[in-house]
């Protein structure tokens, strides 16, 4: 956590304590599409035995708290559920609800894969899940492609909720979806 968001959090608690009105505190509170989480968490998924996941948009997700590389963490989600893969996200709003199932499972450290890589040196940006590249949320200034060497998606470095270009191989949890 950044100290902004330390920040974040003392307004948010001072003004919750301070005034019964939620308003006043996202007036302030920077980080306010991750406080919402706490008013409104993602409903759960409604297939069969993914109870425990979550419906996000159309998918239903789940987020994974073991330390994968990129590629590994997309085979786990294939062997996690039908269909299953690394998130791909396709709103703002469905962006939001994924990023409060991250800090309601890891606040402590939010970076995770998501299903999102570079095509070869394309410049162009896919998701593993096939689905279209509709919507994103780099943070300002990504994706940089440092040192030639990034191609894949995290959500949560330097900005809550927003994503950077990260090397494939570093190790992070991660989010699966599927779709039934
Ligand atoms: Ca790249
Ligand atoms: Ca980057």
């Amino acid at each position: 956590m950044s100290p902004r968001d330390t920040g974040g959090d003392l307004q948010w608690l001072v003004a919750s304590l301070g005034s019964p009105n939620l308003q006043n505190y996202r007036a302030v509170d920077h980080t306010h599409h991750v406080r919402r989480c706490s008013v409104k968490m993602p409903r759960p998924c409604d297939v069969k035995n993914y109870e425990d996941w979550y419906k996000v948009g159309n998918s239903c997700v789940m987020y994974f708290n073991e330390s994968l590389n990129f590629t590994d963490a997309e085979f786990r989600c294939r062997n996690a559920a039908p269909g299953g893969h690394l998130a791909s996200v396709h709103s703002s709003q469905a962006n939001n609800n994924l990023n409060c199932i991250v800090l309601k499972y890891n606040k402590k450290s939010p970076r995770i894969w998501l299903g999102g890589f570079e095509f070869f040196n394309s410049g162009k940006w896919v998701w593993i899940d096939d689905s279209n590249w509709d919507f994103q949320a780099w943070v300002p200034g990504e994706p940089n492609n440092q040192k030639g060497k990034e191609d894949c998606l995290e959500m949560n470095w330097k900005e809550n909720g927003k994503w950077n270009d990260d090397r494939c191989f570093n190790k992070k949890n991660f989010v699966c979806s599927f779709t039934n």
